[in-house]
């Protein structure tokens, strides 16, 4: 099968770029370049550049690895698409990334280039939450962080996010270049403001009158973004060769629902991704909050109780009664914390959430969602257990979370086998478990006053606290099926959505 290097004669089912590839120019630097890239703002770029044309396409950039960029690049920027809803699957052909460079790997001087270029008008980012090297209690960065260690000391030859944005933005000041729009499009909270704080505090170290100008002159605005995206394998790739004909190293396979809402904030322009579907509005927190509490908090639960309790994937969790239930109380408990948002309903937001978890043909595992929980708990689910608190509401939800990513991080499943954590505060959390692994209040104790992980206010509640031992004491005494029997049932005794 020949490989994927242009849409000619391709199947009429896939659907083509409906552009012209090599006369749109280049407008944007994407930082990250992994799958939820290419399942999320590469598609909604094609779809602008198709409705409204714009020199907008994608310098994608992938920082450590050289795997993405080298399959891409032998594919002239093209990859598959698989869609995959209830219905079924699809597959379409994406072209709006124009190059792809592997920075690590001989590229980091075009990657400088495609920075400096007065054609960048924007720079996306999608690196994961550990990526950035945030110290979340102070905003700033995290001297510890490998990258941002590496370029705090070498400023002139960096290999992370704060490291190549200042730098760039350094030579465009000095070449009166206006500067570029930086877009965080990772699942942290308020993430445009994190991003900013976290660039001012790099260049501060670094050039501090920098930093007052990239304060008075680079936007930072946050977005909120949604697509389901397991990660690619060997399935992906014959599925993606079976729908289009073509051998395609690089495909990506999504659920059809995809969301983006984003700050309108592009004082050097944008592509239409209004046109495209996106939501542009003033305030993007309450959005944020909504998709961090509901999708990933519930996520978070499902994939710590649902590995231990033995089910690979998502689906699975969604076929066992006892924890579809239990991921129905947490999307309540999640959307009872919620301020009203005009034209959102939280209980039709819940409802579809749960047909997304149920999509049979994605095989997204538990397994994936379980990884860096250090770095994704704290906003969904400590967040609004807090809010929960100060509102004197029901903390049971947001306990069960807790106790089972407690439990994950003893490293030993049911049967006692180990696995790894995959989170980058793993040494850190196994010295503090240590000789504690069988005693409930040992363990939340030790894992809960971890420093910069849970709120203080959370922290001193002894309701909340005493809850989790006593559902960790569960978990390690009966067992985690057992104690979603038990949950389940106890939850059915109270209210599931009361909004
Ligand atoms: C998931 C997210 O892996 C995870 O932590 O919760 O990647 C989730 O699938 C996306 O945010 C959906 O938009």
């Amino acid at each position: 099968m020949s490989r994927l290097k242009s849409t000619d004669r391709l199947a009429d089912t896939v659907r083509v770029p409906a552009y012209n590839r090599d006369a749109a120019g280049e407008g944007i630097v994407h930082l990250g370049l992994g799958a939820f890239h290419k399942a999320h703002q590469a598609v909604y770029t094609d779809d602008a550049l198709a409705l409204a044309g714009g020199d907008w396409r994608i310098v994608g950039v992938s920082l450590r690895s050289a795997g993405p960029a080298a399959e891409l690049c032998a594919q002239d920027g093209l990859y598959t698409l698989v869609e995959a809803d209830t219905e079924g699957t699809e597959a379409r052909v994406i072209g709006a990334i124009s190059r792809a460079l592997a920075h690590a790997h001989g590229d980091a001087a075009a990657v400088r280039d495609a920075l400096v270029a007065p054609s960048t008008r924007i720079v996306t980012i999608t690196v994961t939450e550990k990526g950035y090297g945030i110290d979340r209690s102070t905003g700033g960065v995290d001297p510890g962080h490998e990258a941002i260690a590496h370029d705090l000391a070498r400023p002139d030859a960096p290999i992370g996010v704060a490291g190549l944005i200042v730098q760039s933005l350094a030579a465009r000041r000095a070449a009166g270049t206006d500067p570029f729009t930086v877009l965080s499009c990772d699942n942290l909270p308020e993430n445009g403001v994190l991003t900013r704080s976290l660039i001012l505090d790099f260049a501060a170290r670094t050039d501090p009158a920098l930093g007052v100008w990239i304060a008075e002159n680079v936007a930072f605005p946050s977005s909120m973004v949604d697509r389901i995206t397991p990660a690619a394998d060997d399935s992906t790739l014959a599925l993606a060769a079976k729908l289009t004909g073509r051998d395609d190293r690089t495909p990506v396979m999504a659920e059809r629902f995809r969301q983006w809402v984003i700050e309108d904030r592009f004082p050097s322009g944008r592509p239409a991704w209004d046109a495209a579907g996106a939501l542009l509005v003033d305030d993007v927190a309450p959005y944020e909050r909504m998709k961090l509490r509901m999708l990933n908090g519930a996520h978070s639960m499902l994939a710590y109780t649902g590995f231990l309790a033995g089910h690979r994937h998502v689906r699975d969790v969604m076929a066992d009664a006892g924890l579809a239930k239990l991921v129905q109380r947490h999307l309540a408990a999640a959307a009872a914390t919620m301020e009203p948002l005009t034209g959102v309903d939280f209980k039709a937001y819940a409802d579809d959430l749960v047909e997304r978890f149920r999509n049979p043909h994605l095989a997204h595992e538990t397994y994936q969602i379980a990884m860096d929980g250090s770095e994704k708990i704290p906003q969904r689910i400590f967040a609004p257990a807090r809010d929960a608190l100060h509102a004197g509401a029901d903390l049971r939800a947001f306990a069960f979370a807790t106790a089972a990513w407690i439990r994950y991080c003893t490293g030993r499943d049911g049967d006692d086998a180990p696995y790894d954590l995959r989170d980058p505060r793993e040494a850190e959390i196994m010295a503090a478990i240590e000789g504690r692994r069988d005693d409930a209040a040992g363990l939340a104790d030790a894992l809960l006053s971890l420093p910069r992980l849970v709120p203080t206010d959370l922290l001193n509640s002894a309701l909340f606290r005493d809850q989790v031992v006593a559902i960790l004491r569960s978990m390690l005494e009966r067992g985690v099926s057992a104690t979603i029997v038990a949950e389940a049932d106890y939850q059915s005794k109270s209210r599931v959505f009361d909004r």
